[in-house]
């Protein structure tokens, strides 16, 4: 009975909350504030579905975060089916100081299919269908990027990469432009940012650069519905980070992941909700009597693509 069901079409309704409830906090310079009230809202709407999951990304250990922190379960079905990663406000910052970029996301995969990835950074690339076949993290930058235009039957200086406006960034953004190609920077948000290149007019043909591996699991399920492909590897930035990694299990730190191997179901789903513009979505806009949010829902089973734009009414 439950085969036919769209979960990411019930969840919506539950990005669209935690959206709402943190844009109110756009631009007022208090994050905790922003992200309280999404995960408030996120937790109390899923215990309203018929459903039941174990969160495997979330706010992180239960010590850390009383709400969908890692192991906490989660819906009000009566069997446990799902693996499911959330992240309820990505990109605090985002919010707090009114900046670009920042979703409500949730993603779920059947029990055991979520990579239980230990909250680290990695090394990304992620790219749209045409150039899934032609990226290889261990290419040159501007091998990579010359392959991926001419997939994309592009000249190189079309070509634009998103990337995480960091130090640990300032070689590769100078590969880039010594490539020919475009740099778009973010202050956060590799989630939409990997998943831009999957969107046609999105003006994002890549993303490149270290990012969160938590990040790269959540992004894995919509690229992989679009037919795109990350590629990622842990690169942790120190002792701690290399031991945080071992301790969960994971010996190869050579290893890539591809976005099949974070996500390993085809029955995966993605929901997310704009809170502030991004290239992925429209933020939340505020009207005298409706609020309106613009939502991505994906399901793999169906490799259906839906955007949804909902009109809130709003009395205040
Ligand atoms: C990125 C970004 C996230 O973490 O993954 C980043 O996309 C990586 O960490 O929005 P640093 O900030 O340490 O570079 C976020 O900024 C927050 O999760």
């Amino acid at each position: 009975m439950y085969e036919e069901r769209n979960l990411a079409l019930e969840f919506v309704r539950v990005t669209e909350a935690a959206a709402i409830a943190s844009a109110e906090w756009i631009g007022r310079g208090d994050k905790n504030a922003a992200d309280q009230a999404a995960v408030d809202e996120m937790r109390s709407r899923f215990n309203q579905i018929h459903f039941k999951a174990e969160v495997v990304i979330g706010e992180g250990t239960k010590d850390e975060a009383p709400m969908l922190y890692t192991g906490e379960i989660v819906g009000k079905g009566a069997d446990l089916e799902y693996d499911i990663a959330v992240d309820p406000l990505e990109c605090t910052d985002s919010v707090a100081y009114g900046r670009y970029n920042a979703i409500s996301v949730i993603v779920t995969g059947k029990k055991g299919s979520l990579f239980h990835a230990p909250d680290t950074y990695m090394e990304k690339i992620a790219v749209g269908p045409a150039g899934k076949d032609v990226i290889d993290l261990d290419a040159p930058t501007v091998d990579t990027i010359q392959k991926v235009a001419k997939a994309q039957g592009k000249d190189v200086r079309e070509v634009t990469i998103i990337v995480l406006d960091r130090p640990r960034h300032t070689q590769l953004i100078e590969e880039i432009r010594q490539a020919g190609a475009r740099v778009r920077l973010i202050t956060d948000g590799d989630v939409a940012g990997g998943i831009a290149p999957c969107v046609v007019d999105s003006g994002v043909d890549l993303l490149m650069g270290i990012g969160a591996s938590t990040e790269a699991v959540l992004a894995s399920s919509a690229i992989k519905i679009f037919g795109g492909e990350l590629l990622c590897r842990f690169k942790p930035k120190d002792k701690q980070a290399e031991e945080h990694i071992r301790k969960a299990g994971i010996s190869d730190l050579s290893r890539i992941y591809r976005s099949s191997d974070l996500v390993k179901s085809d029955e995966n789903t993605f929901t997310a909700t704009g809170i502030i513009d991004g290239p992925l979505l429209s933020g939340v806009q505020f009207n005298k009597h409706t609020i309106v949010t613009h939502s991505l829902v994906m399901r793999g089973a169906s490799k259906t693509i839906r955007y949804i734009t909902t009109h809130h009414h709003y009395q205040p």
